[in-house]
């Protein structure tokens, strides 16, 4: 749990990389952790530090109060807006006091979905990024299931194989590259996609896109990418709703 602090100064901020005058920390990828990316947690830097994110797909960077997830995110005080949603952008902030300061993506259930921070904190400025732990159960999203990347399994990138969920749940699948996602009636793949029953478009093939599935009814549901090949190749995932 992160213990309330005061509200620091902002950081002074910019898109366009500074001379720096101290070393720069990579936050790369900057997007949903999951898979093989880990937590974002807790980050020491110095004064004089810049700290460059690198957006992977679309998201966006504000610094925030605290380490809880605001409801929403508008470019007022205290909350500050370093960069609209962008696909795949890239902004850098530096550190220009000590203090205890916090980033976080504006795109609706991405900070919450960081679903982690934790304490442990050293001398020094130091910055969190993404959610927090300590929202109430009543204002806490239900879960949502990450697959990062949606791309080909091979090297890095296991099999998809069989997830669980419960109804209320949602998976977000963050494309890497120009992939799609169609829900299928069973494991096997069709020979052609079209958004014709029994098979149900969520999103034509699109770069580095995103889309997200809620789970309304238990049962099972398969999900694979239209573009050819890529279901036979393994872009292919169960969920067990429950
Ligand atoms: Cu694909």
């Amino acid at each position: 749990m992160v213990a309330p602090t005061p509200l620091p100064a902002p950081a002074t901020t910019t898109t366009m990389p500074t001379p720096p005058t101290g070393k720069t920390i990579t936050i790369d990828p900057w997007t949903l952790p999951g898979g093989p990316v880990p937590p974002f947690g807790t980050r020491a830097a110095k004064v004089g530090d810049s700290a460059m994110f690198v957006f992977q797909g679309l998201h966006g960077l504000f610094q925030i109060p605290s380490g809880t997830c605001p409801q929403t995110f508008t470019d007022t005080p205290p909350l500050k807006q370093i960069m609209a949603p962008t696909n795949n952008g890239r902004a850098t902030v530096m550190f220009t006091t000590p203090g205890t300061f916090w980033y976080a993506c504006p795109v609706p259930g991405h900070c919450p979905a960081a679903q982690y921070y934790p304490s442990g904190s050293s001398g020094g400025s130091e910055y969190g990024t993404g959610g927090s732990t300590t929202s109430p159960p009543s204002t806490t999203p239900a879960p949502t299931i990450t697959i990062d990347p949606w791309t080909i399994p091979g090297g890095a990138v296991q099999p998809f194989g069989t997830r669980n969920a419960k109804v209320g749940d949602s998976a977000v699948f963050v494309f890497q590259g120009l992939h799609g996602l169609f829900q299928i009636p069973d494991g096997t793949c069709p020979q052609t996609f079209t958004d014709t029953p029994p098979l149900k478009q969520i999103m034509a093939p699109t770069n580095n896109g995103r889309a997200t599935v809620t789970f309304t009814t238990a049962g099972n549901f398969w999900y694979a990418c239209p573009v050819p090949g890529h279901c036979p190749a393994g872009m292919l995932i169960k969920f067990v709703v429950t």
